[in-house]
């Protein structure tokens, strides 16, 4: 018992420029406030800290991170790049400094964190400023400055994704999404360079480019990256198809293709890269290109390209080692395991040389790195439950909006839904995701601020929507999601305020009748439906269903679905894929309730899908999720998600001045507009701990 826990950490809110943190794009309804709550797969469960383990050695593993919000792919700065930087104090002895991406407060931003250890001061004596926890041994106690490197701040003031950070030479590196290419179906992704000791921000990205995962060579001279080039996202979810760049750190310039196929590169030296792409033989691999760089004069034929770890096994993710040039780090699937590990593996003895399995079997871990000496590999993974505090995880989470009197949130379950007082949100646990607070699968109400959750419904049910007239009633289908159109689905509709739980089947012969959205008066439902053998929209008595009356409102060989009623009553809006039938692409439609004046709104680029419209409350705006913006990083350095390019955005209902609202790398969906603004806040499962749920990007398997 010789470690306690001590409240004892400097803090540092060193901001580099003031630009104002929301950048106000629009003003929806009418100027009044409102919310929007979303489903982001998984999410709320990653819990990410940044651990450490020795490359040689006893394999002690410390945790780098503060156990606040997700906190993921780390970089270790070499100490030259750290030198002069103004707001590194040196009072103590430095033990680690660690730049990485954290999630807190709602949007991604970068942070240095570091880490010394002090002799032992006892309490009340000179900490100069704001203190928060660490660990405290008999003689010393470590210390962390917390620096903010980048934020929105950073970005024209505009919240984005920010990922992949490295130092080099003061300037730090990195991908952000805050500027729109202006078309659809592609990756907002670019490359940034920010001066710390002055703030200035340059992009290294072409316009009309995208790239991922950039990596600075030692010198600091060249970066590295894994890009589409002209020809743009490919609509791939699982591997890019990105080939590697190379151009000069300082300006952009120089750029030049290096290498067909691959992702995620890492220097070596100057003249070696490694890199993964899936390979010919189904394996993901590792593979190092050596060449001899000048500048200017380099093209695909000078490099030359070796695979360096065997079949057998998924590797991939690699990290180089700069100081000891026999090892690199990766992170590996091996048959027969569900886990993701890092492993090292000596490039010149070709065999695996350590493993994180030896500490933490049934954990995934992620995105190595090793540290310049390379004395120490670094990863990310979910801190569950430790012995000095106890991680919880979000039911309800406050994200920062892009737009003005829009409060978002991230809500812990699929298809939330507003009550027409914004005081409750309904929602529901699909049975696909790995059910880690609840029992079972089924419908769930809340109130708005995440207090009382309670168990509505133990049916596989999915879409819910609220009554507006009768307090407390709620509309879902019951059923399995993702079904063919004889699939027995059928909507209900249940009062969550009665004691009994009993509810009325409105739709009849379960044909996959789905998505409900009451009109505002009350007296209809629309719905999706697979009677005809192609699923249409019908609107049906919403107090009797299908037996009070029943119209069919569209018609023919194709889908459409996920429709949701205006609040003025005049206009349906609904995905279809009416355009292109079965070929997996959905546009955004509206139509009248009577069947008149069918418009296309919006369609995401050929091939693009638009899924999941909501009104806003004035009827002006339409909330939906798309691939509009393309994925935003490489999917294989991230947990499972379906449909990785999921965001959200807004657009006026005319189909013009499209904005997006989430930047992430993670598969948003199901938003769903909110009558009254709601107060920003986050809420906590009422259970202890964090129960990692995660799953490995299941083709993998
Ligand atoms: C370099 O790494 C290899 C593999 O971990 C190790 O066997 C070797 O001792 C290291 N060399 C030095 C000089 O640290
Ligand atoms: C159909 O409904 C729209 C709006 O709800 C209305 O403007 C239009 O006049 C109606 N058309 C017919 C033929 O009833
Ligand atoms: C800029 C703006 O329109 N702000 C509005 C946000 O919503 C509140 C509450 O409705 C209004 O008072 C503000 O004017
Ligand atoms: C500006 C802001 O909201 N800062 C918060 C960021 O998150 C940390 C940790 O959760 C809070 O302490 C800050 O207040």
């Amino acid at each position: 018992m010789n470690r306690h826990t001590l409240s004892c950490f400097l803090t540092f809110n060193f901001i580099l420029s003031s630009f104002p943190l929301f950048h106000a794009t629009a003003d929806l309804n009418g100027g009044a406030a409102t919310s929007i709550a979303f489903a982001t797969w998984l999410r709320s469960s990653y819990s990410f800290d940044i651990y450490s383990l020795p490359t040689s050695g006893p394999p002690n593993e410390i945790r780098l991170t503060d156990a606040v919000s997700i906190n993921s792919n780390g970089h270790f700065p070499s100490p030259s790049s750290l030198s002069d930087l103004p707001f590194l104090p040196h009072r103590f002895i430095p033990t680690t400094h660690l730049i990485y991406v954290t999630e807190r407060n709602g949007s991604s931003s970068i942070y240095l964190d570091s880490i010394y250890e002090t002799p032992l001061i006892r309490s009340g004596s000179n900490v100069p400023t704001r203190v928060i926890c660490g660990h405290e041994s008999e003689s010393t106690r470590s210390t962390r400055t917390q620096v903010l490197l980048v934020g929105n701040g950073q970005s024209k003031g505009r919240v984005s994704m920010k990922d992949r950070p490295s130092l080099v030479d003061r300037s730090l590196i990195y991908v952000s999404t805050h500027e729109d290419p202006g078309k659809p179906r592609a990756s907002w992704t670019a490359v940034y360079s920010t001066q710390l000791t002055d703030g200035s921000t340059r992009r290294l990205t072409p316009e009309g480019v995208a790239d991922f995962s950039p990596a600075v060579s030692p010198s600091g001279v060249w970066t590295a990256v894994a890009s589409y080039g002209e020809k743009g996202w490919q609509g791939d979810i699982e591997e890019l198809s990105t080939d590697i760049y190379v151009f000069l750190t300082r300006d952009g310039s120089n750029r030049v293709k290096l290498i067909e196929h691959g992702g995620w590169p890492s220097w070596a030296d100057e003249s070696t890269l490694y890199f993964h792409r899936r390979c010919e033989d189904g394996w993901w691999c590792v593979f190092r290109a050596s060449f001899n760089i000048k500048e200017g004069e380099l093209g695909v034929n000078s490099v030359v390209t070796q695979r360096v770890t065997p079949p057998g096994l998924h590797a991939f993710t690699p990290a180089a080692s700069t100081a000891n040039k026999s090892f690199i780090a990766v992170a590996t699937r091996r048959p027969g395991s569900e886990f993701r590990h890092v492993e090292l593996y000596d490039v010149v003895s070709n065999k695996f040389i350590m493993s994180t399995r030896q500490i933490s079997p049934n954990a995934h871990h992620y995105n190595p790195f090793v540290s310049p000496d390379s004395t120490r590999v670094g990863y990310h993974k979910c801190r569950g439950e430790t012995n000095d505090f106890k991680a919880k995880d979000l039911l309800l989470e406050h994200i920062q909006s892009p737009i003005q009197n829009v409060s978002l949130f991230q809500v812990d379950g699929s298809f939330p839904s507003y009550s027409p007082d914004g005081e409750r949100i309904a929602y529901v646990k699909l049975t696909t995701e790995p059910l880690a607070y609840v029992k079972s699968p089924g419908l769930y109400v809340m109130n708005s601020d995440g207090s009382n959750v309670r168990t509505i419904l133990t049916r596989p049910a999915f879409s819910t929507a609220w009554d507006w007239k009768r307090k407390g009633v709620v509309y879902t289908s019951v059923g399995p999601i993702f079904a063919g159109e004889s699939s027995k689905v059928d909507i209900i509709s249940i009062n969550v305020d009665d004691e009994d739980s009993s509810y009325k089947t409105l739709t009849q012969g379960g044909e996959n009748n789905a998505f409900p959205s009451p009109s505002p008066d009350g007296k209809w439902v629309v719905f999706r439906s697979g009677r005809s053998g192609h699923k249409n929209l019908y609107i049906m008595d919403a107090l009797k269903g299908e037996t009070g009356g029943l119209h069919r409102l569209t018609e023919g060989p194709w889908t459409d679905t996920m429709c949701n009623w205006s609040p003025d009553g005049d206009w349906i809006a609904f995905s279809s894929d009416r355009e292109d039938p079965d070929a997996g692409s959905f546009a955004l439609f509206k139509i009248h309730p009577n069947g008149t004046g069918l418009q296309k709104v919006m369609q995401s680029g050929l091939g693009g899908r638009i899924n999941h419209p909501w009104f806003s409350p004035d009827g002006k705006y339409i909330v939906f999720v798309a691939d509009y913006a393309g994925v935003s990083a490489e999917p294989i350095a991230n947990p499972h998600h379906f449909q990785p390019y999921g965001d959200v955005f807004v657009i006026k209902a005319d189909g013009s001045g499209i904005q997006r609202l989430t930047h992430n790398s993670y598969e948003d969906g199901t938003p769903a507009w909110s009558p009254k603004f709601v107060q920003p806040g986050n809420a906590e499962w009422p259970n202890d701990g964090s129960k990692c749920s995660l799953e490995d990007c299941h083709w993998l398997n």
